[in-house]
């Protein structure tokens, strides 16, 4: 087949020397890296500003009052406004710093859901939830005595949203779901689910982790309550994550980490807390690494989400075409790329993820294999775990090709599946 031109809005290969990693060879081939589920490479300039940081400016913040803890702070600071400008959130102050996604789906749990959940309450989840979006409710509901329940998955790998009114009841207090399937690639209707959530007074966490960086979301748009997602699944460091909320929620939350920083007095008989974002920050945030995803949000920008989401949905679509043609091949999730993010999960009958995935890793194709933390979805799949390639912007259509070269060899290695 052609190579597909990929008619992107920016110039794939000049972007490619932003990243050095990806010059580097892997069992003497070169590497191409489809594990941008899993975390995305750094461009130059996030390692830049890192060291930058370091370098120039290296303090504490928010309670220095020399120039380097000024500095310090307001380029923190920065960040959280670039991340509020990037998702449309109404104020910097809607944005709340935690490690990672994970961090901020259990400031939700237990922020917000122990003190608004009892007995009986029910937290409505979905089938192809990440683990992260999935254990703390369930830990919580043990806590509470809530109930959890789901929402089912279709064999089409999309939500069963038929009669969604009615599977929000008047029990649900809380409705959590993935944006963007970390397994399936199935971009979920979440405007909807919003809508229908709300009509029933329920809340809606939205699990951002696989859609944020990689197109255009708009939390006001979506009109979610709480967003959660990770800074190093975009151009970002390790290290950080973020949890949107909507103001008067996060306001008349209880604190979830208690000690330095998001205190307002303390006294020997109780304390006071600080105002929002900085209630949920407490001791010393990882700074360096903030301000460094900083510069990855200028990044993503610069080349415009819509092109971003141009680029990997053209990518998607070419590799799911050339993918089908392979005999034996099962590929799951929508069959439209326009329903799917850039991420495409398959599996050979016969043969284990793990063990196309060491092949793949000589071939220095890095994918990932297995079940993705996502258990209960690969059971619904009838599945122990499936081979996944996920794109980014710096990858290409011959990258594309390699996958496809790379599992023909594994099935010429293991041979005909009807032997
Ligand atoms: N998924 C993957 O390979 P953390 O680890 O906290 O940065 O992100 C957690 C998380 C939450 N939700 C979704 C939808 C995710 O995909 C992830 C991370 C990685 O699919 C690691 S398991």
């Amino acid at each position: 087949m052609k190579p597909l031109k990929v008619r992107s809005m920016f110039d794939v290969q000049a972007l490619r020397q932003d990243f050095p990693i990806l010059s580097r060879q892997v069992h003497g081939k070169p590497l191409v890296y489809l594990d941008n589920a899993a975390t995305t490479q750094k461009p130059q300039a996030v390692i830049e500003a890192l060291v930058h940081f370091y370098q120039h400016h290296n303090a504490n913040i928010h309670r220095a009052i020399h120039t380097l803890g000024e500095e310090a702070t307001a380029a923190y600071e920065e960040t959280r406004a670039k991340v509020a400008q990037f998702i449309n959130a109404p104020r910097p102050e809607t944005i709340v710093f935690t490690r990672n996604a994970t961090e901020a789906l259990n400031l939700v749990a237990y922020a917000w859901g122990r003190h608004n959940l009892g007995p009986g309450d029910e937290i409505l989840l979905t089938e192809m939830e990440h683990h992260s979006n999935l254990v703390p409710w369930q830990r919580l509901a043990q806590e509470v005595g809530a109930v959890v329940r789901y929402i089912g998955v279709t064999d089409e790998g999309t939500l069963a949203l038929d009669g969604l009114d009615e599977i929000i009841g008047e029990k649900t207090k809380l409705v959590g779901v993935t944006h963007v399937s970390n397994a399936l690639g199935t971009i979920n209707p979440v405007r909807e689910i919003v809508a229908a959530a709300h009509r029933k007074g329920a809340l809606v966490v939205v699990d951002g982790a696989q859609s944020v960086p990689h197109m255009p979301v708009d939390v006001q748009a979506l009109d979610c309550d709480f967003l959660a997602f990770s800074g190093h699944k975009m151009l970002g460091p390790t290290g950080v994550g973020v949890l949107y909320g909507r103001y008067e929620l996060l306001e008349a939350m209880e604190p979830f980490l208690t000690g330095g920083e998001m205190i307002r007095r303390v006294r020997l008989d109780g304390a006071t807390w600080n105002d929002v974002p900085w209630k949920f920050e407490a001791g010393t945030p990882n700074i360096a690494d903030v301000i460094a995803f900083g510069a990855a949000l200028d990044y993503l920008s610069a080349l415009g989400m819509e092109n971003v989401r141009a680029h990997e949905e053209a990518l998607t679509a070419y590799t799911l075409r050339r993918l089908r043609q392979l005999e034996d091949i099962i590929v799951y999730g929508p069959k439209d790329a326009s329903q799917r993010g850039g991420v495409i999960s398959f599996n050979y009958p016969d043969i284990h993820p793990h063990d196309v995935g060491t092949i793949l890793d000589r071939e220095g194709l890095a994918i990932r294999a297995g079940h993705h933390c996502a258990q209960p979805l690969m059971r619904r799949l009838g599945v122990t775990g499936t081979v996944r390639a996920s794109f980014y912007i710096y990858n290409t259509p011959e990258e594309a090709d390699a996958l496809i070269e790379g599992v023909e060899k594994v099935r010429a290695f293991f041979g005909d599946a009807s032997r």
